[in-house]
């Protein structure tokens, strides 16, 4: 993997930068569309490929691991044979999702035990154990395991649980880099910087984090009930301290306005089920602020579902029709949905480039992130 800047913004730490892996480039700043179980939910590859663009998407460790499970995938080639999704792939650790999905769970030192939250069945995650499955998925980012703690946190909490993801840190260091991938490409492993909202403990995490010399590193426990403003603020001291010449991954984020805010703090890398999640239930992002589709006020708005925007759903269907879709329960409603949304989200980081390199980055984000979150 290789990163180079290639835009900085004159009045914020906002960048641009060109990624590259053995799948193809990625150009940062970056959403990924959350494709937890191989599937982008909704939408097609080709649809993804050619529609929406998206240049990476995300796979979970967690759900792969429990379905269709290592034998199929291992068989298949890994997850790109499986799929056919030929560009490049993220997997997030597991780290998250067993704490999130599965009813009981055990961490200790060693690992984590948890039920499957399909059927019930006793497994055990631990960093040796995560790396192996994302040899085998064959993500071309690969996560380190770790536990994202929750909001709010006691302090003994957060720090007792940083210091264990640290020494989890080192488990999965050890285990990626004494083994290779299967599939002939490059896998590059992503460390994540934990530590709650508390500022001491995020700047010894982020200095741990840094210390390692990744190819690039990300940033955990946010997004998970704090106020926004503990978030950027947090975002802005780790960034301090995390290479300024290495990508840096903000989990699970967010919000147009929230990802707009943390470009402008200096964040390469998204990912969040909001776009994909929300569309299902008929709520549309559109580059006129927020809506919901199902509202009545859109039952004769023969108009486009965001005209701005271009792209094939968003300006091909109209609001009136959507909404029907939606009211009759027809699949095809979070199909157009999906697509329209996640077209929004590629757009977003899109324009956010542009105007990191036309220098006037700043400005135009503290427009839209007032614009975006409004509600038609
Ligand atoms: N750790 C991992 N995945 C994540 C998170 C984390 O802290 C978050 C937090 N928002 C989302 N996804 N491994």
């Amino acid at each position: 993997m290789n990163f180079s800047i290639t835009a900085h913004d004159p009045q914020s730490k906002a960048r641009t930068g060109l990624l590259t892996t053995d799948h193809g480039p990625i150009q940062t700043p970056i959403f990924m569309p959350v494709g937890t179980a191989g599937t982008v939910k909704a939408v097609h590859q080709r649809e993804l490929e050619t529609d929406i663009n998206a240049e990476i998407i995300l796979g979970n460790t967690y759900h792969l691991y429990l379905r269709p499970g290592l034998d199929v995938l291992g068989q298949a080639g890994g997850l790109h044979a499986f799929n056919g999704w030929r560009r490049p792939i993220l997997t997030d650790s597991g780290g998250y999702q067993v704490y999130s999905l599965s009813g009981t769970r055990k961490i200790k030192e060693e690992g984590v035990t948890f039920m499957s939250h399909i059927d019930g069945s006793k497994h055990h995650f631990s960093p040796e154990g995560v790396m192996d499955i994302q040899r085998t998925i064959g993500a071309d980012i690969i996560m380190a395991f770790d536990e994202c703690t929750p909001y709010p946190c006691e302090y003994g909490y957060a720090r007792a649980s940083m210091e264990m993801t640290h020494r989890w840190l080192d488990r999965c260091i050890d285990r990626f880099d004494s083994t290779e991938g299967h599939y002939g490409y490059k896998q590059t492993l992503f460390p994540i910087v934990q530590g709650s909202t508390y500022p001491d403990l995020r700047k010894q995490s982020a200095t741990f984090i840094a210390s390692k010399e990744r190819e690039g590193n990300a940033i955990g426990g946010l997004a998970v009930g704090e106020p926004a403003e503990a978030m950027y603020e947090t975002i802005e001291l780790v960034n301090e301290i995390l290479p300024a010449d290495k990508p840096r991954y903000l989990m699970g984020v967010g919000t147009p306005a929230n990802i707009l805010e943390a470009i402008a703090r200096g964040v390469d890398m998204f990912d969040c089920v909001m776009p994909t999640r929300n569309a299902r239930h008929g709520l549309l992002f559109t580059t006129e602020g927020i809506m919901n589709i199902k509202n009545e006020k859109w039952s004769r708005d023969f108009s486009p579902i965001d005209a701005g925007l271009g792209g094939y759903a968003s300006t091909f269907y109209s609001k009136a029709y959507l909404r029907h879709l939606f009211k009759a329960d027809e699949l095809l409603s979070g199909q157009i949905a999906s697509l329209h949304n996640l077209t929004f989200y590629l757009w977003l980081v899109r324009q956010a480039r542009a105007h990191i390199e036309a220098g006037d980055f700043l400005s135009w984000k503290n427009e839209m992130v007032v614009r975006l979150m409004q509600r038609m």
